[in-house]
């Protein structure tokens, strides 16, 4: 599945783990693949969740005033599966990136289930909103359900408003203090890394070129995927097999290099 040769994978390995240690800034963006190892389906596979599913149905504004009802079974049935779900391998190496780089580690995320958080990542910014959290249409709490069924029409607790998941579906803004703070650290990073994302979904996929046009000298980005992408012409280098395995040998040859 478009894995590398060996020794180009080791030679790609060392020259990422070369501009990453020459960074002062790193900022991550992750996509579905990152948790397609802890056994949560990313969207646009053959088997993905956008397959059973029309997007139109279960992922927009207009689905849900349609069938409020399908659109919470579609978010359970995804809730209970990512409460079954533990990080893999590749959100726990993305903490011992942000161990090294502190406060000027940015992990920016499209995912919505949560494992980077439980993995221990510190400094996530969300885009794309979270499973666990509610928000009403009545009175616009938003409030964190954790991973409890919440059956086919939840009521707010507070003034019985419908709620409805806190995601954000085509068509919708992304949170703008989070994505300003996300285009901020794409902008500033010398190191740019893309993991497990097909990046066609804008604005996230818009980060790639920021962090490459961003200061002075542009930010090396480091693609990590099963295969070339939409943000493939951007990479510098790219990094081809599953992320559960490819990170913790970075994280690795950054450990044998020293930093
Ligand atoms: C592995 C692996 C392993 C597998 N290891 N790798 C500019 C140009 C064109 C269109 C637009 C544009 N700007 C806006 C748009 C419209 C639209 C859009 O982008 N459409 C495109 C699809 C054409 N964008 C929007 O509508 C956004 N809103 C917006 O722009 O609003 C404007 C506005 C402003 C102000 C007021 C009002 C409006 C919102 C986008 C929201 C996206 N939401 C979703 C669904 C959420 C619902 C849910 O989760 O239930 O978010 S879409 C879906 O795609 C989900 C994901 O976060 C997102 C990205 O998908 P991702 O993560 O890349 O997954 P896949 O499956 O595509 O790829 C997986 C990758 O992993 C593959 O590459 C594999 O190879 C790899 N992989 N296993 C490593 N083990
Ligand atoms: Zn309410």
């Amino acid at each position: 599945m478009g894995n590398q040769p060996l020794d180009e994978l080791d030679r790609a390995l060392d020259q990422a783990a070369m501009w990453l240690k020459l960074a002062e800034r790193v900022c991550v963006l992750t996509g579905a693949g990152i948790s397609a190892e802890s056994g949560i389906p990313t969207f646009r596979a053959s088997d993905g969740l956008w397959e059973g599913h029309r997007i139109e149905d279960v992922a927009s504004p207009d689905g849900f005033r349609r069938d409020p009802g399908l659109v919470w079974s579609f978010y359970n049935a995804r809730r209970a599966n990512v409460r079954k779900a533990k990080p893999n391998p590749g959100h726990l190496a993305l903490v011992e990136m942000e161990k090294r780089w502190g406060t000027k580690f940015c992990l920016v995320t499209q995912n919505v289930d949560s494992l980077h958080f439980e993995a221990g990542s510190r400094n996530v910014l969300e885009l794309h909103g979270s499973l666990r959290r509610t928000r009403c249409l009545g009175c616009f709490t938003i409030q964190d359900r954790e991973l409890e069924p919440l059956g086919d029409s939840p009521q707010c607790p507070h003034c019985r408003g419908s709620l409805r998941p806190d995601i954000v579906w085509f068509g919708e803004g992304l949170p703008e203090a989070v994505l300003d703070a996300a285009m901020q650290a794409a902008y500033d990073c010398d190191a740019f890394l893309v993991v497990g994302t097909s990046a066609v979904v804008y604005p996230a996929a818009s980060l790639v070129p920021i962090a490459k046009r961003g200061k002075a000298v542009p930010a090396k980005v480091i693609e990590v995927n099963l295969t070339e992408t939409d943000a493939s012409s951007y990479a510098d280098v790219g990094l081809y097999g599953p992320s559960g395995q490819i990170l913790p040998k970075l994280v690795k040859k950054l450990d044998e290099t020293g930093s």
